[in-house]
């Protein structure tokens, strides 16, 4: 049986043909191609991460205005939280506006510029993915919250009562 290359239109026979197409899987795994493609997604997210923190600053939410005694209050109620968080992360941005509109007070860790926190988040927390929100309980004892609807949820609900 022949095969023809739509590559540069010659025939081949069947065995030829399978060595092109062995040879060309292994052009794919090549280290060269998977660096190439491993720039361009690092460049992709790059440019979507700039445009999120553009719309972002743009768009700032309006904080809520409190009352300074009602702002203390809450700024006691948040002192025992930290979110840990990637500055480009689209899903970190998500929580961060709940928060700046929430007008909430509570400690950024860059999980991704700092070893310590990222260590925490993996060793603590359970695994590494952003945001997380850390809540230091009364009793001592430590809940790593993970993905941002359940963050921004308990957030509001932190909030409902004292606003
Ligand atoms: N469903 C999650 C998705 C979070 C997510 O995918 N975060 C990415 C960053 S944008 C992550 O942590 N990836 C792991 C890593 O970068 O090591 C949420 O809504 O929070």
């Amino acid at each position: 049986m022949l095969h023809i290359s739509l590559y540069n239109k010659h025939w081949y026979t069947n065995s030829q043909f399978k060595t092109l197409k062995k040879y060309a899987e292994l052009r794919k795994d090549h280290p060269r191609h998977s660096m190439t493609k491993g720039i361009l997604m690092k460049l992709i997210r790059n440019i979507l991460g700039k445009a999120i923190l553009f719309f972002d600053s743009t768009f700032a939410p309006t904080p809520v205005k409190r009352s300074p005694e009602a702002q203390a209050l809450m700024d006691e109620k948040t002192q025992n939280l930290a979110l840990y968080q990637y500055h480009m992360c689209p899903f970190c941005v998500k929580v961060r506006r709940t928060i700046t509109r929430l007008n909430l007070n509570i400690e950024l860790r860059d999980a991704k510029g700092d070893d310590t926190f990222a260590n925490e988040l993996l060793n603590e927390g359970g695994k590494k993915q952003v945001p997380c929100l850390r809540i230091n309980n009364a009793d001592g004892t430590v809940n790593w919250m993970y993905e941002s609807d359940t963050i921004n949820q308990y957030l509001e609900s932190l909030t409902a009562a004292g606003k």
